[in-house]
């Protein structure tokens, strides 16, 4: 990997003299390490927590979190002020995309519901409900988030959900970052959970004595995260759905030679800051040998300055440049790899966003970093990785919310599709359903004749 003599460098392909092959293989995303594996560490830590609750949840925080002073696994709202104590522009900052944040998913309610005639007198109409009560799992690890706390708090609310709880692992001293309260306060979150990890995957998918169980999990993780959320998902006795599966973050920024070298290093750094498992992608078009070298040179120039250099040179050793003749290829090529970020910084990104078929979220021009959406432009910042975009969504508001359907047949419309009905009850031998038909005809023929 291109860190040698310590420059900071993506290794680069140029699909014009590198075969096939070798692209479609830097394409494949760095394997992830075996789920049995992570799933062996997980399972007995949910079971302790499903069955001895509260107890087994605190001895997990005290020993995983270090926070041993830590006497309860959660806050309940009303949560006191001294606990959300922050400066000025942190709370305007956090206003301002929370009502972005708002406003965005707010629109995307369906106001009224569908309602259809699919026949004379056949009305089929369907209805979204908010999902009554959601865990919404905050990660801790190498940076504090209150944006990921935005992200999924703000949709909840939004949507209705009747009871949010937020988790996340608690510092050592047994506080949570004040950012983070501050956020529950203002999405109306009813509970923190002072937990992590699978174990508040656990509290939240069974419930404890003193943290409610939810209906449906959301969230980023670390491997275990993730693994204990398929694993409460699976279980028909938790009755829990979850969001999407998680994977380590990634971009994938176009640039040609109208592009601002400073802007395309700018971008790709801030995703490889994220973790040493972060993977960045640069798609070249037509761009010369001196035009690549300038981005290079960002790169190393802007990394090296960064507080978290380390980490961005672990990200930048599986990350590479790929350079292409026409931005055709370079859509083909992003397609394929279905980027959460997409980052179109080319003559016209628009024409380029319209070539799209699968990405999470896709930033569009010179103008629009991904920070914006990370945190404050509105959109959601939690996205399926790891080519997950080909079938997820990120979170929206119908992430919490669903659907339910109804049916009614006047006279006539039982009239007019209890034929077929019947026969088909017919072809599947499925005889009380044909008569729940036959039934009402045999009754409606007869109020027919007396009539
Ligand atoms: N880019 C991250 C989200 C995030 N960035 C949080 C800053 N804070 C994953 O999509
Ligand atoms: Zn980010």
């Amino acid at each position: 990997a291109g860190t040698q003599d310590g420059r900071i460098k993506m290794k680069a392909f140029d699909t014009a003299t590198v075969d096939a092959a070798t692209i479609q293989e830097a394409l494949k995303r760095p394997s992830q390490r075996s789920t049995d594996m992570i799933m062996g560490i997980v399972k007995p830590i949910i079971d302790d927590v499903r069955v001895n609750g509260d107890r087994a949840l605190l001895s997990y925080t005290h020993k995983f979190e270090k926070a041993t002073s830590l006497t309860s696994p959660v806050l309940n709202a009303p949560y006191p002020d001294h606990l959300m104590q922050l400066d000025p522009e942190t709370i305007k900052a956090i206003d301002i995309s929370y009502e972005n944040i708002r406003r965005f998913h707010a629109a995307q309610a369906e106001t009224k519901p569908l309602s259809v005639e699919t026949m004379p007198g056949v009305t089929c109409s369907r209805t979204s409900k908010p999902i009554e009560r959601v865990g919404l799992y905050v990660p801790g690890g190498t940076a504090v988030l209150p944006s990921t706390a935005l992200m999924l708090g703000v949709p909840a609310m939004v949507a209705g959900c009747k009871t949010i709880a937020l988790a996340s692992p608690p510092r050592a001293d047994g506080t949570l970052t004040p950012e983070i309260v501050y956020v529950a306060h203002k999405i109306g979150a009813t509970q923190i959970v002072l937990a992590g990890g699978a174990q508040a995957v656990a509290a939240l998918a069974y419930g404890t004595d003193s943290v409610a169980k939810v209906d449906k999990i959301l969230g980023p993780g670390n491997q275990f995260v993730t693994a204990a959320k398929m694993h409460v998902s699976n279980d028909t006795s938790a009755g829990v759905a979850i969001d999407m599966p998680a994977g380590p973050s990634e971009v994938l920024v176009v640039c040609d030679a109208t592009s601002h070298p400073a802007f395309v290093a700018s971008d790709l750094l801030s995703q490889a800051e994220h973790g040493v498992d972060s993977q960045v992608i640069l798609i070249a078009v037509g761009m010369t040998a001196a035009q690549l070298a300038a981005v290079d040179d960002e790169v190393h120039a802007q990394a090296s300055a960064l507080p978290r250099v380390n980490i961005v040179r672990g990200a930048i050793a599986h990350s590479f440049t790929l350079c292409v003749p026409t931005i055709e290829e370079a859509m083909r090529l992003s397609n394929q790899y279905a980027p959460e970020h997409l980052i179109l910084q080319t003559e016209d990104p628009e024409a380029a966003a319209a070539m799209v078929e699968h990405a999470g979220s896709i930033f569009i021009g010179p103008w629009t970093p991904e920070s914006v959406g990370d945190y404050s432009a509105g959109v959601n910042h939690s996205l399926p990785t790891y080519g997950y975009a080909r079938q997820y969504s990120g979170v929206s508001l119908s992430s919490f919310t669903k659907h339910i359907t109804a049916s009614r047949l006047t006279r006539e419309g039982l009239r007019n599709v209890g034929g077929a009905v019947m026969q088909l009850a017919k072809v599947e031998e499925l005889d009380a359903h044909r008569r729940a038909v036959e039934i009402r005809m045999k009754w409606l023929d007869g109020e027919g004749k007396s009539e």
